[in-house]
């Protein structure tokens, strides 16, 4: 991994921070490049370095977005010359890309903190869907960023299909700028990478597969030799299993995102229960209660589906979107078994403090 010198402005610190930062004057002001767990990659004027929660931080905060994400502004204390720093404090949050848990309290799930702009990637072949779109939109209007719609794979679609795509964008009153590109021609990719400014954090989201990792790889690969990353990218490859900060050589930063499963906008109560009520209706007569109507025996859906009663399209509509849904409960109990690893951590976090 390569470490850099630059200011901190450079990544993203602005008067905004500066009037409302509660850092003591010994602390090192630094940003969360990527959070692994307790685990934190940080990166200041001097590069990266390891850091990890303060015991007394995780046992006042324990909400989810309470707790540092990729993108936010801390407190350390670190001892100049050491690659280790102990993160105290948590400074206000400009914009947050976040979205509601399920459940009593209000608590919010963090995607990213302090992103200036939010590129909703959505493929023009197959995934271009308004209302995922719109979605989006309420989403990072509620954290205060600006978003950017990107069009990607237009190498797979008639010119006439983009076309229509943007009108109906237009048509229904979304003005946020527009993109399209293809990853495999690469035409609009120099466009795109010039609208990205030094210093500015742009978050990408988008259902999984629609090139969002390409994208990145593209705007980081032109310059592979000479990249300066604040993290992760010394293999020269993004995956996107979790998500990190980068810095590309014009100065940009970008966060990858993995695809839906992270949205989860597809939670019980929205989509899948209302307008899919018949096919609903139906899987209480499967032979199975957990029948995933993809060919158990004495399923009633299917059955539906054959005599007529359920069209084909429908049917499979309703499996995409169960499918999605699926994705969002896998999240859900990653987030606990984290939450779980967390719980641990204040205890171990605790007896250290104790000992000391
Ligand atoms: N034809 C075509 N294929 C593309 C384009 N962009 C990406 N792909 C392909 O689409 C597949 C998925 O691309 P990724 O970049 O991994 O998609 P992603 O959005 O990062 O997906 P997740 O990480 O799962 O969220 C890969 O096989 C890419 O080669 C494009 O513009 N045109
Ligand atoms: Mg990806
Ligand atoms: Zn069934």
């Amino acid at each position: 991994m390569k470490n850099q010198h630059c200011e901190l402005n450079e990544l993203g610190w602005s008067d905004w921070f500066e009037q409302r930062s509660e850092c003591k004057p010994t602390d090192t002001i630094a940003r969360v490049a990527a959070v692994d767990r307790d685990q934190l990659l940080l990166v200041d004027q001097t590069g990266l370095f390891r850091g990890k929660l303060a015991g007394s931080y995780l046992y006042h905060h324990q909400l989810s977005h309470e707790l540092p994400c990729v993108g936010d502004w801390v407190c350390v204390e670190k001892q100049s010359g050491d690659d280790f720093g102990v993160v105290h404090s948590l400074l206000e949050r400009r914009t947050s890309l976040r979205r509601k848990s399920v459940g009593k309290v209000v608590e919010y799930q963090m995607i990213a903190a302090n992103v200036d702009y939010v590129v909703i990637v959505q493929s023009c072949q197959f995934d271009f869907n308004l209302k995922r779109l719109e979605r989006y939109l309420v989403m990072i209007m509620d954290g205060k960023a600006e978003p950017y719609i990107l069009l990607t794979k237009t190498d797979l679609v008639e010119s006439a299909v983009l076309a229509e795509q943007l009108a109906e964008i237009r048509s229904a009153g979304i003005t946020s700028p527009i993109m399209t590109l293809s990853n495999v021609t690469r035409e609009g990719v120099d466009d795109f990478k010039r609208l990205l400014l030094p210093g500015k954090t742009y978050c990408f989201v988008g259902s999984s597969g629609v090139g969002k990792s390409t994208l990145i790889n593209h705007l980081i690969g032109h310059e592979t030799l000479e990249t300066n990353t604040v993290s992760g990218t010394g293999e020269g490859r993004h995956t996107t299993v979790r998500r990190e900060l980068i810095r590309l050589n014009g100065g940009a930063m970008v966060i990858d995102n993995p695809g839906m499963r992270e949205f989860g906008i597809f939670g019980a109560e929205s989509g899948i229960g209302k307008n899919y009520s018949d096919i609903t209706a139906l899987s209480s007569k499967c032979r199975y209660r957990d029948c995933s109507h993809t060919g158990e025996p004495g399923c009633a859906v299917i059955e539906a589906k054959h005599s007529g009663k359920i069209g084909q399209e429908h049917f499979e509509n309703y499996l995409k979107l169960s499918k999605e849904s699926e994705f969002y409960q896998l999240s859900h109990a990653e987030k606990r078994k984290k939450d779980r690893d967390f719980g641990k951590f204040i205890k171990s976090a605790k007896k250290d403090l104790k000992d000391k």
